[in-house]
């Protein structure tokens, strides 16, 4: 099955945290690489006030079940997700599962497709540059995103990820 995940950062050293990501998410042969799309810059969406995000979204293939691939994504959030900073350990890592295959769960443990996607340009826009021919609940996601702002999405030129080994 296809499954897309959306990684974000928007704390401590995040490119680096990004990069740690991906190379964890496939470093058994659960998980096939297929593509990551380019670094954005995102201005967060929600929330308390917070610095701006670092986000991908992340392609592979894998015939885990569902909960199995939440399991992982968890665990890589685990290992790079937390920095103590002050008093809270702040989130430094947010691995989302976008989609699995088609399969539609509305299970609050994991929802799928991820809930929010459909309207978050921060997973849309680094999303069709990774699979131009996306689709979300049956739109594509590039018509998906021409109703939605996407001037806080700001491509880095600068910051490309190392495809994992
Ligand atoms: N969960 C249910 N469905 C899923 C799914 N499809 N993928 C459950 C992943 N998790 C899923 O997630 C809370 C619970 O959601 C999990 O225990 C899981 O069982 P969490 O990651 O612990 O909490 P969170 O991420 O802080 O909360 P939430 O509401 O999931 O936040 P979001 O929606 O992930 O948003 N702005 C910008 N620009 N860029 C960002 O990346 N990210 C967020 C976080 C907010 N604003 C942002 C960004
Ligand atoms: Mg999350």
């Amino acid at each position: 099955m296809k499954v897309v995940l959306a990684l974000g950062s928007n704390l401590g050293d995040r490119f680096d945290t990004l990069q740690g990501a991906l190379d964890s998410l496939f470093d058994s042969r659960e998980l096939e690489f297929v593509a990551v799309s380019p670094v954005y810059e995102t201005d967060p969406v929600g929330g308390p006030d917070q610095g701006a995000y670092l986000n991908v979204v992340v392609i592979a293939r894998s015939d885990l079940e569902p909960r199995m691939l939440l399991d992982r994504a968890q665990s890589v959030e685990n290992a790079f997700g937390r920095v103590r900073v002050e008093r809270w350990g702040a989130r430094t890592l947010d691995v989302d599962l976008i989609s699995v295959g088609n399969v539609v769960s509305d299970d609050p443990e994991l929802t799928l497709p991820h809930p929010r996607a459909h309207e978050r340009a921060f997973v849309l826009v680094p999303w069709v540059r990774a699979d131009p021919d996306a689709v979300l609940g049956g739109r594509s996601v590039a018509d998906l995103l021409s109703g939605l702002d996407q001037e806080y999405v700001r491509l880095r030129p600068d910051l490309t990820l190392q495809s994992p080994e």
